[in-house]
């Protein structure tokens, strides 16, 4: 299991925080995910081998929110 930390600009509040924890937690591959609204940011543990930084990043914009590299 890798973990990373990807950007996520355009959280408001704290619902914005559970609802990007949420996408990320429902991708195929992803065991957990830590979100920061104060750090703009999400860290998350992912198999390699299943998923994508840059899929866990489109899944973020695909939610409403900026993630960008
Ligand atoms: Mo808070 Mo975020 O009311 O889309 S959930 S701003």
């Amino acid at each position: 299991m890798n973990e990373v930390t990807i950007k996520v600009q355009g959280m408001s509040c704290g619902g914005c925080v559970k609802n990007v924890t949420g996408v990320l937690k429902a991708l195929s591959g992803v065991s957990d995910a830590e979100v920061s609204l104060a750090d703009a940011a999400a860290t998350v543990k992912y198999d390699p081998a299943r998923i994508s930084v840059e899929a866990l990043r489109e899944a973020v914009e695909n939610a409403g929110f900026d993630s960008p590299a």
